[in-house]
């Protein structure tokens, strides 16, 4: 999950002003978020990608368009930000920005924002409500219940303690954070792989992802997504987790060689895993659907009514800000800001 970026770029001027400036939905967005952007800003929708319609619509209103609302789920690559000539800002609704072209939008002064801090207890909490469910198989327990083997075959098999497990967590911003302080709470002895090490952290930093999996039980991924990240779980960082050890994703699917993992656990050189991200999404490795020692989730990380409340709110306090100063409040790159 990434952190904002410095807004340290020096301001140049603004794009040019259209005569009827417009805000566009690009992609499906939370429904309250976007029968608010109807409703208040008269937004319009962009047709799908897939659709005829969506070249005519960019021809009839793509040089009205200020501000863009979407989702981590759809972004806006360079391409799209071509075809709005007058976008001064992406506003992003989720932490999560790796579908959008931040290069492309710097270079073309265009602001990007995302929605941090929110959602970081939610996001924290499935990552250790994963981490549970896996290493002590509840869903697996569930099922087992449910299928009535507890009266034909007896007690459900042992499983793995939690407390005072080594968890190893890529990715030590505010969500890796607070994955390590719930798990300190467990009694759990935290490692941490991060871009830079972390000033003043309590953890045990590995300089790469292999030297940190090679001494945990569980290693949680909590980076960013995007090409910086894309791979970083290596089959190489999941043999040295090894056969009695288990991963849980609650970043982005990218940031796993899921084709690595599949044979893995195929293979049995991992206990298991935990996903709540998958590098398709909605679509599933058919082969995951079938292991018992894999709990899978269609990212719900932030997916709480309050959270999501929240994470709406700042959206629209982003894009209320930029259109009355054309500044974001939460920018991982404020408009203008030309590299
Ligand atoms: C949301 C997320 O599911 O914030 C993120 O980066 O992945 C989740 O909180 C997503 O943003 C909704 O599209």
């Amino acid at each position: 999950m990434p952190d904002s970026r410095p807004d340290s770029r020096p301001d140049s001027a603004p794009r040019a002003v259209p005569a009827t400036p417009r805000v566009l939905q690009v992609g499906p967005l939370k429904d309250s978020l976007a029968e608010t952007l109807q409703a208040k800003y008269d937004a319009l929708v962009l047709p799908s990608a897939d659709g005829a319609e969506r070249a005519g619509f960019l021809a009839t209103h793509g040089a009205d368009v200020t501000a863009v609302v979407t989702s981590g789920r759809t972004g806006v690559d360079a391409a799209l930000m071509a075809a709005l000539p007058a976008l001064g800002a992406v506003i992003n609704f989720g932490v999560g920005y790796d579908t959008t072209d931040v290069d492309a939008a710097a270079a073309a002064g265009i602001g990007v924002s995302n929605t941090p801090d929110v959602l970081t207890d939610c996001v924290a909490d499935t990552a250790v409500g994963l981490l549970i469910d896996v290493l002590r198989r509840f869903t697996d327990a569930d099922r087992y219940l449910r299928a009535g083997r507890w009266t034909v075959d007896g007690n459900y098999p042992l499983t793995r303690q939690v407390s005072n497990t080594r968890v190893g967590i890529i990715g030590m911003g505010r969500i890796g954070g607070a994955i390590a302080k719930r798990l300190s709470a467990f009694g759990c002895t935290i490692g941490y792989h991060n871009r830079h090490r972390v000033p003043d952290s309590p953890y045990r930093y590995a300089a790469t992802p292999v030297d940190l999996a090679r001494d945990v039980d569980v290693l949680v991924v909590a980076a960013a997504g995007g090409d910086g990240t894309r791979g970083l779980v290596s089959a190489d960082v999941l043999d040295a987790l090894g056969p009695e050890g288990y991963l849980i994703n609650i970043a982005r699917g990218s940031v796993v060689d899921e084709a690595a993992l599949v044979t893995a656990l195929q293979q049995g050189r991992l206990a298991g895993a935990g996903l709540d991200v998958f590098v398709d999404e909605p679509n599933v490795p058919v082969e995951l659907l079938r292991m018992d020692n894999v709990v899978l989730l269609p990212h719900v990380g932030s997916g709480t009514v309050q959270t999501r409340a929240a994470m709406e709110a700042l959206t629209l306090r982003n894009l209320d800000e930029f259109l009355a100063t054309g500044r974001l409040v939460t920018p991982v790159l404020q408009p203008g800001a030309r590299v």
